[in-house]
């Protein structure tokens, strides 16, 4: 088949630098009627669709006023070499475009005789044409403008909301699928889930914990392990937990700084005579530095518990941020969060909470939440490590964290191997 002088001039229409084809528009009484007409035009693809809007039309002194639909279309690369230039063997691929080239040189210039500036747009078109083509034949079906209306995809964006993942990473993970998924592979259903379980699953970095003290390093500095976080998120009982977990084969000591919360130090000091580990509550910068640096040689981790503190609560945080400014060791600082909290509370959170320079996330109440696409969503935006999950008040529900406890939770994804 070969381009009708339409076509050439749709060629034409193309920007020479970037292939570009110009916004175009086509109106209708419905959306329906306007997706109709191009389909009409253009067959089912080779465009895309920037825009959808209802515009008013005619109307006199602000009456029988009309509204009719419009659409902003694009004409894409694909379009002019799959409908215009459709495949041929070798040879008649170049068959096609040296009569299309000639039909185009006449249609344009009207005359025998060539006009310079047409044959130098020509020579662009066929070097395009070369590019696009080889292009199309190396992605072959994979190709098209089809995928953007895989039911799959359209299912997964779904899927992704309803796990309470965020716009962007659902764009994301849609854009994901439309550009490195084959039609074919498309197709499978539990492949693309597995597939979509894998990207997750990398956006959830871990670190390993606080890991029990080498036998080596017995005696030397102690390592000092901190807590930090909005108020009622779990610090006090994670680091509780922590300590129960590291008691064995260390010798621990747990501080308090947390002078806000009426009872704060009774709860910790019962907590800490229930593991019949030594409790020290400090109410001073100096104090927390005497006690650390009198632990050296004594301790092998002490533990420091902090008072909650809002986001944007920057004073008590500056405040918290000094007393865990110790001389001559450098605290492991955790931020706890809790799974329930919604995407925009946590990166504010984590954002804010730089500031501690803390090395990771603890993601406590991971038992109190069906969905977790919003911590998820924060960890990646944020580009934040977990260390620790918590699943229950008990003191053992605590865990190392994995990918594959965030992946358990996303509801209605298949699992499997691609
Ligand atoms: N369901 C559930 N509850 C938890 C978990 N971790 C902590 N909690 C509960 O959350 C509540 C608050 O825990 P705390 O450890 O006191 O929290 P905090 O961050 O120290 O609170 P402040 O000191 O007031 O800032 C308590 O009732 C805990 O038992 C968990 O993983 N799951
Ligand atoms: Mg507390």
């Amino acid at each position: 088949m070969l381009p009708s002088r339409n076509a050439a001039i749709t060629l034409y229409k193309q920007d020479r630098e970037t292939g570009e084809f110009p916004l175009e528009k086509i109106d209708g009484e419905t959306f329906e009627e306007c997706t109709a007409k191009l389909r009409k035009q253009y067959g089912s693809g080779g465009y895309e669709i920037i825009t959808k809007r209802k515009v008013r039309e005619g109307g006199v002194l602000g009456l029988f006023i009309r509204k009719k639909c419009e659409l902003t279309y694009r004409l894409t690369q694909d379009r002019v070499f799959r409908s215009n230039f459709p495949p041929a063997d070798a040879g008649g691929r170049n068959r096609d475009f040296e009569q299309a080239k000639q039909d185009l040189l006449k249609g344009l210039t009207g005359d025998k005789r060539p006009n310079p500036d047409i044959i130098e747009l020509a020579k662009l078109i066929e070097r395009k044409f070369d590019t696009l083509g080889a292009r199309l034949d190396s992605r072959e079906s994979a190709a098209g403008p089809d995928r953007d209306t895989v039911p799959v995809i359209h299912g997964i964006e779904d899927l992704l909301e309803a796990n309470e993942f965020t716009a962007a990473v659902r764009k994301k993970i849609a854009g994901r699928l439309k550009s490195e998924l084959t039609l074919e592979q498309l197709g499978d259903e539990t492949g693309v889930h597995a597939r979509v379980r894998d990207w997750i699953a990398a956006m959830v970095r871990t670190v390993p914990a606080a890991e029990p003290a080498a036998p080596e390093s017995m005696g030397k500095k102690p390592r000092v392990i901190a807590l930090v976080g909005p108020t009622g998120e779990g610090k006090t009982t994670t680091l509780i937990k922590m300590a129960a977990q590291a008691r064995k084969g260390n010798k621990l000591c747990l501080i308090t700084i947390d002078n806000i919360r009426g009872g704060a130090t009774d709860q910790f000091e019962t907590y800490a005579k229930a593991m019949d580990v030594p409790s020290v509550n400090a109410k001073s910068a100096e104090e927390v530095q005497r006690v650390v640096s009198g632990g050296e040689g004594k301790f092998d981790i002490l533990f420091i518990d902090t008072a909650g503190c809002g986001a944007f609560d920057f004073e008590t945080m500056g405040k918290t941020r000094q007393m865990l400014e110790l001389k001559g060791i450098k605290p492991e600082v955790f931020l706890v969060v809790s799974a329930s909290k919604k995407t925009s509370d946590l990166t504010a959170i984590m954002g804010n909470y730089d500031t501690f320079k803390y090395q990771a996330v603890i993601v406590t109440k991971l038992d109190e939440t069906p969905r977790i696409g919003n911590v998820i969503s924060a960890l990646a935006e944020k580009d934040k490590p977990v260390a620790y999950v918590t699943t229950g008040q008990s003191i053992k529900q605590i865990k190392a964290a994995e990918p594959e406890d965030f992946l358990q939770k996303l509801s209605d994804m298949k699992g499997g191997d691609l």
